[in-house]
């Protein structure tokens, strides 16, 4: 899997995707023998190692690394002895270093973490995080000629560099003595920066372990498997954590591990940063999962960012002073309201737009733009189309002579491809096959709109129907407190690991809808005489397939907690007629 180049939105992952009317069910094929082997070799159920397989898990080995959240093998990334090496002497000569960061939240937690780290260790640390409008993402020559200047003995990128030779070597023409250690995680181009020293886990071997960290972990993997005295990777589990699923790193192998201790961190002693964000997003610590962490307190560290500036973020990330982090998150919590709303009345400009022309609803694609829209906010909009409409979305924001645009598609359509056929109008363009952004002239929007829809209108009908990948057929009777229990131990689910999904199908005893707007539907199910109850959000529109009485059922379990009595219960995501 890619990594994801500067995406707006890393929440997507979660979101409550409404369900096209037509969908595809797949299901993953069974594989017998290693399934006995695996449930017999670590005391787990069939389910649970079928599971297990369906998550690529392919041995026993990796099997127990997954149960039991072990993990065993740490070897060093191309690179890492080298970089150490350097920390190790910027270290001893309390050396004036400047860390050079990116604005989302691997950026911002990757930079604390390495700020913290060098200050303890008695180095002078200046940092950069730049300004999402005014620096823009990566290193820039403005702020190469201000590093220069201010003569620091070393700068060391996080969550960014290694695109930027242009960059480095200008830094290295006026501060030729300057030491430049690169730590990234982004795609590497053919030409590397001429750095004293570069570590990004995707020089590695396919098959390392630390293939698919972010910034943050890679911050933790260095100093955990070439330790320095006096530096204790494990107090910044939290942020390797927040920075792994804000980046929508896959939540398998390495990362599981890396996820599951930062979560415990959290559940167990939480800093009173962490402690407070959780206050102010509405998260149990206790139970912290990573859902939270994706809903709640990655939009808050992302916020400030999105709207310009996100220091404030890494000065609540190095702050200790219990009145002063009340103080910053209240003034976070602020920009994350502004950032909402301006969002929100974006999407009823879209509304309008969308309401006033049939046209932009009906092609295969949905491409809208406004003057004065916030350019560090339409990407969340247009994941929103895509979520609604089910097909590729560009959103576009213009003010007098330039215009950006955030482009979103859905799984199996490459937006990237979309926007390199329309590369003519465009002055910048990147990203990768679901995510990418643009900049233009705005007086090119109408005509690479007529474009980007021409481009859309030759996708076939068959890469855009949703595909809903099912693990395994579970009848009504398995349904039950003790499965439940059991896959449990897949969690925490996230990229690469997703919520067990599973199907049946059964008679429809009854169904009603219910919630305030009357959106969700609530079932009573038979199979075989077992009579199992679930819930439908958001699938009142579903009621007429019903009706038919027999159904096939894509379904997650749950627990239903109802006046005191525990039930398991089908959560419903979708459901199709007998016989369909
Ligand atoms: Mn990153």
């Amino acid at each position: 899997m890619a990594t994801r180049l500067n995406l707006d939105n890393p929440y997507s992952l979660f979101a409550k995707t409404k369900l096209p009317s037509k969908s595809v069910w797949q299901t993953f094929e069974k594989q017998d023998s290693l399934t006995k082997k695996i449930a017999s070799e670590l005391d787990c159920s069939e389910l649970v190692a079928q599971l297990l397989l369906n998550r690529t898990v392919s041995s026993i080995q990796e099997a127990k690394h997954f149960l039991n959240h072990e993990w065993s093998q740490w070897p060093p990334l191309p690179n890492q002895e080298k970089s150490i090496n350097i920390i190790k002497e910027l270290i001893a000569s309390k050396a004036a270093i400047c860390v050079y960061g990116d604005y989302d939240v691997d950026g911002v937690t990757s930079t604390a973490m390495m700020v913290d780290i060098l200050r303890n260790a008695g180095c002078k640390v200046d940092y950069i995080s730049p300004h999402r409008f005014n620096d823009g993402y990566g290193l820039n020559m403005n702020r190469m000629i201000e590093i220069a200047q201010k003569k620091y003995t070393a700068l060391i990128t996080l969550d960014c560099g290694i695109s930027n030779k242009k960059e480095i070597a200008k830094l290295k023409e006026l501060h030729p003595d300057i030491i430049i250690l690169i730590l990234d995680h982004h795609k590497c181009p053919n030409e590397l920066p001429n750095a004293n020293a570069i570590v990004n886990p995707q020089l590695a071997d396919q098959n390392h372990p630390a293939r698919y960290l972010c910034s943050a972990a890679l911050v933790d993997y260095i100093f955990r498997t070439t330790p320095i005295e006096g530096i204790d990777p494990n107090q910044y589990l939290d942020l390797t954590a927040i920075g792994l699923v804000g980046d929508v790193m896959p939540l398998t192998k390495l990362n599981r591990w890396y996820v599951k201790k930062g979560l415990e961190a959290i559940q167990t002693k939480p800093r009173e940063t962490i402690l407070e964000l959780c206050i102010s997003a509405r998260v149990n610590h206790q139970k912290i999962t990573t859902q939270d962490i994706g809903f709640g307190i990655g939009p808050r560290l992302n916020a400030p960012g999105r709207l310009g500036d996100p220091r404030p973020v890494v000065e609540l990330l190095l702050s200790s002073d219990a009145a002063e982090i009340k103080r910053q998150i209240q003034a976070i919590e602020q920009l994350n309201n502004k950032r909402r709303s301006i969002g929100e009345k974006i999407q009823i400009d879209i509304d309008n737009q969308i309401k006033e022309n049939n046209a932009i609803s009906e092609e295969k694609g949905i491409i809208i733009s406004g003057e004065l829209w916030h350019m560090g906010i339409i990407g969340i909009n247009a994941s929103k189309l895509v979520n609604r409409f089910n097909k590729p979305a560009v959103v576009i924001g213009f003010e007098n002579e330039i215009a950006r645009g955030s482009a979103r598609s859905v799984p199996g359509v490459n937006i990237y491809q979309i926007l390199s056929k329309c590369a003519d109008m465009l002055d910048h363009f990147g990203g990768h096959s679901q995510a990418a952004g643009f900049s233009l002239n705005p007086k090119n929007i109408i005509e690479f709109k007529k474009e980007f829809i021409k481009n859309c209108n030759e996708i076939k009908e068959e890469e855009t129907v949703a595909k809903i990948k099912i693990d395994a057929e579970l009848p009504l009777n398995q349904v039950s407190l003790t499965t439940i229990k059991e896959i449990e131990t897949l969690e925490p689910y996230g990229e690469g690991n997703p919520r067990p999904l599973f199907y049946t199908h059964a008679n429809v005893i009854e169904a009603r809808k219910v919630g305030q707007t009357k959106a969700h539907i609530k079932f009573r199910l038979e199979q075989n005489n077992h009579i199992t109850d679930g819930i439908g959000f958001n699938l009142s529109e579903k009621m007429e397939t019903i009706k038919t009485q027999q159904v096939w059922l894509a379904f997650h379990i749950s627990i239903n907690e109802f006046k005191g009595s525990i039930t398991p219960q089908l959560e419903i995501i979708d459901i199709k007629g007998y016989g369909t």
